[in-house]
């Protein structure tokens, strides 16, 4: 037997950085996200002689999926060896969540091949477990996720605002040099303002979920720009210091403001990668798209909407 779940990976407006004691990927910081529609992880599981991990046509380390495979087995009372296999749509581990998906899909496969029935809060804390902000992709269209908390909730469906256009601007799609999960160790362990950021975190969450539920593209730019900026901070003040940065994530940064300077609405983010993230609207796509490619010609550019309803299907 196959089974089959696709996923969309998950951007945050607000973003987790840091984790919360007690748990397996707590987050010591609360996050609203929105999961990109069209942006597919595809993951596919069946029996096997041994367990395997091929994402991308590569074999993988099994360490990461440890957790997620030892859960469902306890769940499941079951302990046959699994083939797990999964790609995705868009640039690996490059800073475009692709651990969100990934991580959402192969809970929500486990799952199903396991005929577990668990419910959505379950399969976002089962994510949970292989990466944090799979917590959220088992959710379409836009989620929170508290801090502290075992699992993301949805909070408005896609259809809040259709007109929203994420664009990506693909800067260099190679592997990060710096895992999400050591970086946001090393900056807990020594950056002087790691709690500062901590501390922050939840009036930014506040304002921008605020802004979310009333269609106010500026106030949620604004507080999107504050916490991604704020994330960042707290990498450049970590001994070492780490920059996911490149000269060409600056001139998009740069180029959106010039955009907002003439009066268009954009408003941009960064995760852990030198990908820039853009949030405007369809009426303005177009002309945010020509200005990314003046400032960087060699980008790519990925157009998304609100959505990503995950599927699961047999066979
Ligand atoms: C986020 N990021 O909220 C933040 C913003 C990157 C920057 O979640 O250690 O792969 O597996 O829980 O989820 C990327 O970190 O980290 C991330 P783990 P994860 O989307």
């Amino acid at each position: 037997m196959t089974v089959r779940a696709e996923a969309s990976p998950s951007l945050a407006l607000v973003k987790y950085w840091g984790k919360a004691p007690g748990g397996v990927n707590l987050p010591a910081t609360p996050s609203l996200a929105v999961t990109l529609d069209g942006l597919r992880t595809v993951t596919r599981v069946s029996e096997s002689d041994i367990d395997r991990v091929v994402v991308g046509g590569e074999e993988q380390p099994l360490d990461a999926y440890r957790p997620v495979l030892t859960a469902v087995r306890a769940r499941a009372r079951a302990d046959a060896p699994l083939l797990v296999e999964s790609s995705n749509s868009f640039p690996t581990a490059a800073g475009i969540a692709s651990s969100s998906s990934g991580f959402a899909a192969l809970a929500l496969a486990l799952d199903a091949f396991h005929n577990l029935g668990l419910s959505r809060a379950e399969l976002s804390s089962l994510a949970r477990l292989g990466s944090g902000s799979a917590s959220r992709a088992v959710f379409g269209g836009f989620t929170a996720w508290a801090a502290g908390a075992e699992s993301a909730e949805p909070i408005l469906p896609a259809d809040h605002w259709p007109e929203l256009r994420l664009l990506v601007a693909v800067i260099r799609a190679g592997r990060k040099p710096v895992a999400s999960r050591a970086g946001m160790r090393a900056t807990a362990d020594s950056s002087p303002i790691y709690r500062a950021w901590c501390e922050a975190s939840p009036a930014l969450f506040d304002r921008a979920r605020r802004a979310l539920e009333r269609r106010d593209l500026e106030a949620l730019g604004e507080a999107m720009r504050e916490s991604y900026l704020f994330m960042f901070s707290t990498m450049f003040t970590t001994r070492p210091p780490f920059i996911y940065w490149l000269p060409e994530s600056l001139a998009v940064i740069h180029a959106a403001e010039r955009l907002r300077t003439d009066g268009v609405p954009v408003w941009e983010t960064m995760d852990a990668g030198p990908q820039v993230k853009l949030l405007t609207t369809s009426e303005h796509a177009a002309a945010v798209r020509s200005a990314v490619i003046a400032a960087v010609p060699d980008a790519s550019i990925i157009e998304s909407r609100p959505g990503g309803e995950p599927e699961v299907s047999r066979g």
